[in-house]
């Protein structure tokens, strides 16, 4: 569970006429390419509620077009303050330590610090993983999985008494497949008991998600499952598209799916989804729940460019998960 707090809740109330189940931020996007000084861009990143309002990772990619990794804050969790300097991580096993690249990052508190993960350089792509209780110093742990792999993302409180986490094993490139896996550790070091969660969708039953797939923000815990958000990936004449839909896993057992929803929630339409670095990506890292309205709201990344906003109803989400469900 994210400690909550007093802080306004960034929100925005479904335009009329709109028939979404979630609906963009009027003024997506929220945060520039450029804001650092150093920035080309801004995109597929993190936020949690900290302190009286709200802290993140965000994924910098420099001008030299190198992926850092940048703390940011808020009060209202729609205009960020991030900082120009990148995160120095500490701690590290030598071995591991030496920075190569981090981006897509996720972050979550449990138990009593927050926890972050990312995709993260060590001889290819893997699962890097590290803790904060302030947002200023990160604590590195050993990276969760062998390379290849992406899209390392925790749940919010240990499952039968162990961390879990869900991943999407990959190559070294622009990886043409993928699946969900679901694996489990005592102690954010050793992980283990890796069960299959999900596979691409076929292509004539729901195409958006027929080449791979990847876990989004960290899922939420709800009475019919965890929701969790991921994007799914057409392989078009033009390229990768990358929209996003919703599934159901059981609570205890996450790797079993109760219900993945056949259409997609959001797909690239508007310009800055479709226009930037990469065309037409949507990509969700991050998601606030205000328990108390059941209000989601939802950050992706636009285009590998920008990142943006998008609202909806945790219990609308479920509804429309089950009754599109392709399961
Ligand atoms: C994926 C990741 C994401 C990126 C997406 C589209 O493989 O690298 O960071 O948003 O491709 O380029």
């Amino acid at each position: 569970m994210n400690k909550m707090n007093k802080a306004p809740f960034p929100w925005e109330n479904k335009p009329a006429g709109d028939r979404g189940v979630i609906w963009r931020y009027s003024a997506n996007p929220i945060i520039p390419r450029d804001l650092l000084s150093t920035s080309n861009s801004i995109f597929n990143s993190a936020v949690v509620p900290f302190d009286d309002g709200y802290a993140g990772v965000f994924r910098c990619d420099d001008t030299n077009r190198r992926m850092r990794l940048h703390a940011g804050f808020s009060v209202d969790g729609i205009h960020w303050n991030i900082d120009e300097d990148d995160i120095r991580l500490i701690d590290a096993d030598a071995e591991i330590g030496a920075w190569v690249y981090g981006y897509d990052p996720r972050v979550i508190w449990i138990d009593d610090r927050y926890y972050v993960t990312w995709c993260n350089g060590y001889h290819g792509p893997t699962i890097g993983c590290a803790w904060t209780t302030d947002f200023r110093t990160f604590h590195q742990l050993e990276n969760a999985f062998l390379p290849f792999n992406r899209n390392g993302i925790l749940f919010p409180r240990k499952i039968n008494g162990r961390f879990a986490m869900l991943s999407r094993p990959s190559d070294n490139g622009h990886t043409p497949f993928g699946d969900i896996f679901y694996s489990e550790s005592p102690d954010m070091t050793f992980w283990g008991r890796h069960r299959h969660v999900m596979s691409p969708a076929k292509f004539e039953l729901s195409a958006w998600q027929c080449t791979k797939i990847g876990g989004g923000p960290i899922p939420v815990e709800t009475p019919d499952g965890w929701l969790l958000l991921y994007h799914g990936v057409l392989t078009s004449c033009n390229g990768f598209v990358y929209s996003f839909g919703s599934a159901l896993l059981d609570l205890h057992e996450p790797w079993k799916v109760l219900a993945r929803s056949g259409p997609y929630l959001l797909s690239p339409q508007k310009d800055y989804e479709c226009i930037g670095d990469v065309p037409n990506v949507t990509f969700p890292c991050a998601a606030l729940h205000d328990t108390a309205t059941g209000r989601l709201a939802i950050y992706y990344g636009c285009a590998d460019t920008v990142t943006s906003l998008a609202f909806g109803y945790v219990d609308e989400i479920v509804a429309f998960t089950k009754r599109t469900s392709i399961v």
